[in-house]
């Protein structure tokens, strides 16, 4: 009917291919508020899923959405998290490959939330052998326990990751029976020590664990003073004795620790008093110290507990949930670590979007022109280029010998990477328009936009160095967890351990080895407002989140080739009612029974292309006559069911 509104021009459509002006920004913004307006928080390009943050409760997670997307066809359901699940899962099945789903997206757009929903969508649809759902119970429980210890809330997200999570969901082909099962990832604290019990936390690990915590906390009350000769002291030491009854350490040697640091001349030891600023420094460093490796047993034990011998098959679904891209206000040392990992990611997914797209059409057989895009890569090279980068420049100047500062690591980067086109040094700015920059700060132009950051602390922050005096006092403790975090043999190596930016940087690419070797699924949340308020569509805001998560420049890609690929026999299985010749059945090649329907169906030769395993449709147009025609000819099909069976 002219005139009326489709249900298109309503809720929009429910893949960006589909778009008529797909190579428009506000195309695309409208179409992602309409369905947003409807609650429609999902929507496609192709095979990626972009989410948008409800911030409410939808209803969409039940069990019987759950049902509904198992086992069926991609494109044949609404978009939902659980079909991006359900193919992953159905495609490793299939290849008998590994898989990997990345979940990216700024601060507070929903990646942790996503992660739950997808472990949740396993844990529930997935066979299970009885041992299977002990290590599944596990793995769902380790999510409150991690997210107790590793997430804070920040300004931009009340429940922030703090660290990144890679886990690997393992899956045994020989189960069969999946049982309903109670989830409840409330991060409150009956939740949490229930979790240690299922991970196999003993009572005296717990009582070591919340020791370390709490003395984490006493650390943070110490205050240092300064004598008339410029050294620190500790006059109250009523904290130092909670921290050593806590820690299982004589407080008389912690006190000292935390004031007078060993220094090693070739043959002798000799201990001098700390200035005030170094104990601090002392202090915290001990504080991060303890926080972090006891962080890192966590995890190693409940990747321990989550160990399973029963697998004929392994295969294996990576999950990936990370901190997403930041920027504040004033931006330090961790938003720095931060962004690179992101850029990392969106190379990862900028080769692997482009070389899959290309490696699919050489494999079909099928020509296309490349396309042009932004490839980060020149900004990762940028920040950890040997030598070169930022993070080799920052790591030589906490070790050159002679002064170094916060200030002088900033000229460094100014004399050696000043030039470079995607860094701005404070002699440039304010040029151009652009705001004008701190005494202390060089600018990064990100793929996702410029951020400022401030050198303060740098030099530190990458350094963390524990004095060796503190380290021994940890290493003979009575806290058994501390002694298995804090190694003697530590003590005796005298090589300086790799700083903090060198760690990141090969933490980050020992995963992307991980995840390169992986088949990928990607999702992308976007936060609609800064407000965390349901139904406030922040259009500003989330163009800008569409510009840095490279969404339109992946829709182009999508687009450039062709909208639509289908293996023949899913393309004839859900369009055969369409022609005499291929309905109800049809015994031959599925590529020439889908060559006998789209001919009698009319496609035109530009419209299509034929590859050994699929077709190629070009336009979306193409897709939705069919798809019309197909809705019309099973309402007819109905119609006659009905017909027949009145009439019976
Ligand atoms: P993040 O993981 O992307 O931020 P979260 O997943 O923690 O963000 O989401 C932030 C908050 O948004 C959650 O605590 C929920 O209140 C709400 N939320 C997110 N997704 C949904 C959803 N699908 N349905 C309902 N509410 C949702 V960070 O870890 O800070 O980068 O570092
Ligand atoms: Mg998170």
């Amino acid at each position: 009917m002219e005139g009326a509104l489709t249900a298109r021009d309503k809720v929009g459509v429910q893949d960006f291919v589909l778009l008529d002006a797909y190579t428009s920004e506000s195309a695309f913004v409208d179409n992602l508020h309409k369905r947003f307006s409807e609650n429609l928080i999902y929507t496609y390009i192709g095979t990626l899923l972009v989410s948008v943050n409800p911030y409410q409760e939808l209803g969409i997670y039940t069990m019987k959405q759950m049902e509904l997307y198992q086992g069926v066809n991609f494109f044949e359901l609404p978009p939902h998290i659980y079909a991006i699940a359900d193919n992953a899962y159905r495609m490793m099945c299939s290849e008998l490959n590994n898989h990997f789903i990345l979940i990216s997206g700024e601060s507070g757009a929903g990646k942790t939330e996503a992660s739950k929903k997808i472990l949740q969508y396993f844990a529930v649809t997935c066979p299970m052998t009885e041992s299977l759902q002990i290590a599944r119970d596990r793995l769902l429980l380790s999510n409150p326990v991690l997210e107790a210890f590793g997430n804070a809330k920040t300004l931009r997200n009340d429940n922030s990751s703090r660290f990144g999570k890679y886990m690997d969901i393992q899956f045994d082909f020989k189960g069969q029976c999946a049982k309903e099962l109670s989830i409840n990832d409330k991060n409150d604290w009956k939740t949490v020590s229930n979790a240690f019990a299922v991970i196999d936390f003993t009572d005296e690990d717990l009582e070591n664990l919340f020791g370390i915590i709490a003395s984490v906390l006493h650390l943070g009350n110490i205050h240092f003073k300064e004598d008339n000769q410029g050294c620190a002291t500790i006059p109250d030491t009523h904290e130092i004795k909670w921290i050593a009854k806590l820690l299982g350490v004589l407080p008389s040697v912690l006190l000292d620790a935390l004031t007078h640091r060993k220094i090693e001349a070739k043959t002798e030891e000799m201990i001098c008093p700390l200035t005030l600023d170094l104990s601090i420094y002392a202090r915290d460093a001990m504080a991060k110290a303890v926080y972090g490796r006891t962080f890192t047993w966590l995890v190693n034990k409940i990747n321990s507990s989550l160990v399973n011998k029963d697998f004929t098959k392994k295969t294996v679904i990576g999950l990936l949930d990370i901190y997403g891209f930041e920027v504040f206000d004033k931006n330090g040392f961790e938003q720095f670590c931060i962004n690179y990992c992101n850029e990392k990611l969106q190379q990862l997914l900028i080769e692997r979007t482009l070389k899959a797209e290309q490696a699919e059409y050489e494999m079909e057989g099928i020509e296309w022109e490349p396309i042009q895009y932004f490839n980060n890569k020149i900004i990762c090279d940028l920040v950890e280029e040997r030598h070169r980068g930022i993070i080799s420049i920052l790591d030589e100047e906490c070790i050159r010998p002679g002064p170094a500062t916060d200030l002088s690591f900033l000229e460094k980067l100014e004399e050696k990477v000043g030039k470079h086109a995607h860094f701005q040094t404070r002699k440039l700015a304010g040029a151009k328009g652009r705001k004008r920059m701190g005494w202390m700060e060089f600018r990064l132009f990100h793929y996702a936009g410029e951020v400022t950051y401030c050198t303060k602390g740098f030099l530190e922050k990458n350094n963390d160095l524990l004095y060796r005096h503190l380290k021994e006092v940890l290493c003979w403790s009575k806290n058994s967890i501390l002694r298995e975090c804090f190694h003697v043999a530590e003590l005796k190596n005298r090589r300086r351990p790799p700083t903090v930016g060198t760690q990141f940087k090969n933490s980050l690419s020992s995963l992307l080895e991980i995840l390169i070797s992986k088949e990928p699924s990607y999702i992308r949340c976007i936060k609609p407002n800064d407000g965390k308020e349901p139904r406030k569509f922040d259009e500003l805001l989330i163009r800008h989140q569409i510009k840095y998560l490279g969404l339109m420049e992946h829709l182009r890609v999508r687009r450039a080739g062709f909208a639509y690929r289908r293996k023949y026999e899913h393309f004839l299985q859900r369009y055969k009612s369409l022609c005499p010749d291929t309905w109800p059945h049809w015994h031959g090649r599925p590529a020439e029974g889908v060559q006998r329907l789209i001919k009698y169906i009319g496609y035109k030769p530009e419209e299509y292309k034929l590859g050994k395993t699929k077709i190629f449709i070009r336009f979306p147009r193409t897709l939705f006559a069919t798809e019309d025609a197909f809705e019309f000819s099973k309402h007819q099909l109905v119609g006659r069911i009905q017909a027949t069976y009145k009439s019976c």
